[in-house]
């Protein structure tokens, strides 16, 4: 008896160390929905005071916050649930606080974090107003240096941010963790092409604070392409980078029209046929890769079958994400543990997997050149 607990012990810790490697890593996050990456605690205390004034069943909202299988049209309404939780801007700056301290405390150094704008009369918040909330949000963050706004508006004296930033103070040679973060605009799927092209005007208006592209995405069986291709045309034509919720379904027809129209990534990439395949790489469109989020939501059917692998196996352009980390309880760090341990990669390979993401993230040539940087001198750590 005895043997066995030392034995179960022995397991625990091992998993403990090998989690933390993973956590230390540094990494990229370019596939993180704002509302997707609140923790279960922070969504229960949001919750309970609407289940005090009678907005919410509080129970029945704790049961489906904290189960964990869902399939992918639950995982909609339950999105559903969140915004109900997150209608309030107070609500919007918490969220946005907590996620990127969450990132930042395993050592994501570059964080893409995509939003929907949203519009709700009776909390007088409008698309703006929702934004403002999430850059304060940006702001409130006390436990690392956050750094989005882009170098060409910043004072030139700040150009040589290093991945540690130094202290303002001249007496302290005091350095804190960095992180970079840049924000998306999201689309959702049920809106109206001018809806669209209202948070396409949003985006530009909000470059000076971040922003650097359009995201689309939301339920996939709803809302047709024509729909978002007059905003999304307008924000390329802008400058905006574009990425886009790709093969999350079955939809031939769509899957093929999205990469003719040459998004700079696409996210998931799940349900591709052979032509699709062939389109996809001819074109070298990088693909978000949401391993967590892909199998509980049956979109793969095993982690074996897995696209990761042919794509990984052809150098693909590749960045390993989280999709929701609240809503499929992962984090960064779990997902290359699994990718580690499902595909045979090693601590190198897995670093040279998260350093080449760099290469098409949405910021400029400063911030990845810093990135570069940081990652060769991290390299010299590796065991
Ligand atoms: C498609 C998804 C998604 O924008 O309110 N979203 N859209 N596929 C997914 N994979 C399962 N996960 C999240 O964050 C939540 C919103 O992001 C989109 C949905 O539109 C969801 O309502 P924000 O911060």
């Amino acid at each position: 008896m005895r043997h066995i607990k030392i034995k179960v012990r022995w397991r625990e810790h091992a998993e403990a160390r090998e989690m933390e490697g993973w956590v230390s890593m540094p990494k990229l996050e370019l596939h993180a929905h704002l509302n997707g990456s609140i923790s279960d605690s922070t969504l229960l205390e949001l919750a309970r005071p609407l289940g005090d004034h009678g907005v919410i069943d509080f129970s029945q909202v704790e049961h489906v916050i904290l189960k964990n299988d869902r399939s992918l049209s639950e995982v909609f309404k339950l999105f559903d649930l969140i915004h109900i939780l997150t209608t309030d801007h107070k609500s919007v700056t918490r969220i946005t606080k907590e996620v990127v301290e969450d990132f930042a405390s395993e050592n994501v150094v570059y964080l893409e974090l995509r939003t929907t704008p949203k519009k709700n009369d009776s909390r007088g918040m409008s698309k703006r107003s929702y934004m403002e909330a999430v850059l304060e949000g940006l702001r409130a963050v006390s436990s690392v240096d956050v750094a989005f706004i882009p170098y060409s508006e910043e004072e030139p004296r700040n150009i040589s941010n290093p991945l540690h930033s130094q202290s303002n103070d001249k007496c302290c040679e005091n350095t804190r963790k960095k992180i970079f973060v840049r924000l998306l605009l999201s689309i959702d799927r049920r809106e109206t092409t001018e809806a669209a092209m209202e948070t396409v005007m949003l985006a530009l208006e909000l470059r000076r604070f971040g922003v650097v592209g359009i995201d689309l995405s939301g339920n996939p069986v709803v809302g047709e392409w024509i729909t978002f291709l007059p905003a999304l045309k307008f924000a390329r034509e802008q400058g905006l980078y574009i990425t886009l919720h790709c093969g999350e379904v079955p939809n031939s027809k769509e899957i093929h029209d999205i990469l003719d129209f040459l998004p700079q990534r696409i996210g998931h990439a799940c349900f591709f046929e052979e032509e699709h395949w062939r389109k996809l790489k001819s074109s070298k469109i990088p693909v978000e890769i949401c391993l967590t989020s892909n199998i509980r939501t049956l979109s793969v059917p095993t982690i074996d079958a897995h696209h990761f692998v042919d794509l990984y196996n052809e150098k693909h352009p590749l960045v390993l994400c989280t999709d929701d980390s609240g809503v499929f309880s992962t984090s960064l760090s779990n997902e290359y543990k699994i990718a580690a341990s499902s595909f045979g990669l090693g601590k190198k390979e897995m670093f040279e997997l998260s350093k080449n993401a760099i290469e098409f993230i949405f910021a400029d040539n400063v911030v990845k050149k810093e990135l570069r940087n940081f990652f060769n001198s991290a390299a010299k750590n590796l065991e």
